[in-house]
């Protein structure tokens, strides 16, 4: 695996070879054994560094868009999420919020109140996250601009060519915009100095970092890039665009590091951890970072986007390839703009999109300027029912997914990952992008075609249980594809036989949901076994795994008998929580008696017959559980 910054085109031989063709810097290549692509993974992540353990509100589900034109428009788009009750944790502002685009202020008069609303949504469990760019307006009226005049005076942005006078691009901002170099720990620390103040006007969560290849609306700086040989390179790799300047500065522009040619696919990068520390202090929790640009070990510090999509029925599908792609490079914690970015989307698209995003493992509906509305409250009740209910599926499972992403970040796990991951051996896995896991227990099979009522799924040879009925998938069914109802209100999911998912009561707020009581899907295998974990914390405290603040158990589940083992028991806001409900799929007859702990429990069993076995009990998370069938 080599991380090559600079820019190199990458092509895949038939031999199987792979050619790279790099125009500066140093190979070095790691092989990463594997054997499996997840040991691969794991392996890779062990050197650049595991992915951060997300904030537990984030993975809740997100709503943004480029083009909430007041305040009161932004009110009323909460007011419908609210108004049909659907799930949501995060509200963004994009650039709509400043005060003419310009990073580090807010419009008092589009946004008159908007500390005050950020406060209100914040006390009713919502969190709110602020884009910045990577660039300065620097033709404000002097001294009114303070952002800007700081860095002036420290001298941190990136230069021209000389090495002393600043870049001059062009960006959203009026006039002309510098951009901060962030490789010099001065802009690093003024930079942090900023986001920490800004703090103290709105009273952020987390931050998006647009913008940072860094983008530029001219091509090069003013006045143009000079001819010369790391401008016009003799060779120029198969980009995007005609020169290596294409809506970005000029590759010979001076940076702390070097020149721009060196560092320009770092740019992004650089960003990312001053952003994070700078979070972590003005919050003293947890971060959140959202960033367009990244490079190898962006995933220690940052999730990802994956940038203006259109909507359009084949980008849903692209954006899968996207999602399992940027698993693999480390940074799981990934989306697609739900709906689609650029176009007006529909409504069964964007219904479609819907119940797929809701398991992306970043769940973010997002729109460009102008295009209509698209969250989910605004296309009726018949859409924000099926939204409610599909989102209410992801809430129900964050418990599963916080695991998911604790074991990436101790282990390098992907969080969501493709079928080849799990049955390499099956060479009909590995070209499947249109369904993927969340780890290796649940199946998601997306409706990808408009007017489509049923998906063709293959099914590895494992068993599979219907997330919905606990129905058994026959074995005459494995190894090939079969089709599987998908009426509009419903996206196909499966639970792989051998695994043992936590859940909890879904709410409308991540704040609710996590302390309303657990479940336990236990999805057994042709031996009758199954097995799982659940990771457990505040959600929110720094370094909590590196603390041990956590709660941690494993269950197992052999012979009709669950039982569990408390690895780690750090954390005492697992004391007021309980389980309240066991299915169990996969059960070969309804049993005579149900022990809980030892104790036969009474009628609280119900056996549906199709092998699917729901238990309802009270018991505490934080002891042992024992569950015996008879
Ligand atoms: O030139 O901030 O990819 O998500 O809405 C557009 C406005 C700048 C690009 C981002 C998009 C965002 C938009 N930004």
């Amino acid at each position: 695996m080599p991380n090559i910054s600079f820019l190199s085109d990458v092509t895949l031989n038939p031999e199987p070879s792979l050619s790279f063709r790099t125009i500066g810097g140093i190979l070095d290549f790691y092989v990463f054994l594997g054997p499996t692509p997840e040991n691969v993974v794991q392996q890779y992540t062990e050197a650049i560094g595991r992915p951060h353990l997300p904030p537990y509100w984030s993975l809740g589900y997100q709503l943004s868009r480029w083009g909430y034109s007041n305040i009161d428009v932004l009110k009323q788009t909460v007011e419908r999420m609210e108004q049909y009750s659907i799930p949501y944790d995060v509200q963004y502002g994009d650039i709509d919020y400043m005060d003419h685009q310009l990073d580090f202020t807010y419009d008092k008069e589009n946004y008159a109140g908007l500390p005050e609303f950020i406060q209100e949504l914040k006390n009713d469990g919502l969190h709110y996250v602020i884009i910045l760019d990577p660039f300065l307006s620097k033709d404000q009226p002097r001294g009114s601009y303070q952002s800007y005049d700081l860095g002036e005076q420290l001298g941190i942005w990136v230069n021209n060519s000389d090495g002393v006078t600043p870049a001059v691009g062009k960006a959203l901002a009026p006039g002309m915009s510098v951009y901060p170099d962030y490789f010099n720990p001065k802009t690093a620390a003024w930079w942090a100095q900023m986001c920490i103040e800004f703090r103290n006007v709105l009273p952020y969560d987390g931050i998006w970092l647009d913008m940072n290849e860094p983008s530029n609306y001219l091509n090069g700086q003013y006045p143009g890039c000079a001819h010369n040989n790391l401008n016009y390179p003799p060779y120029i790799p198969r980009i995007s665009g005609s020169s290596l300047f294409e809506s970005t500065l000029c590759p010979d522009s001076k940076t702390y590091l070097g020149s721009l040619y060196d560092t320009h696919s770092l740019f992004g990068w650089s960003e990312a951890k001053p952003t994070y520390s700078a979070i972590q202090e003005a919050t003293g929790k947890r971060p959140f970072v959202l960033s367009r640009s990244t490079f190898v070990g962006n995933g220690k510090y940052t999730a990802h986007w994956l940038g203006d999509n259109h909507a359009l029925w084949e980008d849903m599908h692209l954006s899968i390839v996207g999602i399992l792609e940027f698993n693999l490079f480390g940074i799981p914690q990934v989306g697609a703009d739900i709906c689609g970015f650029y176009l007006d989307t529909t409504f069964e698209l964007c219904l479609r999109w819907t119940q797929l995003g809701a398991f992306y493992p970043l769940s973010r509906n997002h729109n460009a300027l102008g295009q209509k509305d698209q969250d989910p409250g605004v296309f009726g009740i018949e859409f924000a029912r099926i939204a409610r209910s599909t989102l209410q599926i992801r809430y129900s499972l964050l418990p599963y997914l916080y695991t998911l992403f604790f074991e990436a970040h101790v282990s390098g796990n992907t969080v969501a990952r493709g079928l080849m991951h799990e049955f390499p051996a099956d060479l009909e896995t590995h070209g499947i992008d249109r369904a993927f896991l969340w780890g290796p227990a649940l199946m998601i099979t997306p409706v990808l075609q408009e007017g489509a009522r049923s998906v063709d799924v293959y099914f590895p040879d494992a068993s599979w249980f219907d997330y919905y009925t606990g129905d058994k998938i026959p074995a005459s069914s494995h190894n090939k594809y079969v089709s599987v109802d998908a009426p509009l209100e419903k996206i196909p999911l499966f639970i792989r036989g051998g695994s043992i998912l936590p859940t909890q009561k879904p709410a409308t707020r991540t704040a609710k949901s996590r302390l309303n009581p657990f479940g336990l899907i236990i999805a057994v295998d042709e031996q009758g076994q199954a097995y799982g974990s659940l990771f457990w914390d505040d959600g929110e405290s720094i370094d909590t795994v590196e603390s041990g603040n956590y709660f941690l158990t494993k269950y197992t589940y052999r012979e009709g008998h669950l039982e569990t083992r408390i690895v780690n028991n750090n954390y005492r806001g697992v004391d007021s929580l309980v389980y309240d409900t066991i299915q169990i799929l996969g059960v070969t007859s309804k049993p005579r008696r149900v022990l809980l702990n030892g104790k036969a429990i009474r009628d609280d069993t119900h056996y549906h017959g199709n092998g699917k076995l729901t238990i309802h009990i009270s018991a505490p998370l934080g002891e042992p559980l024992d569950i015996t069938l008879q």
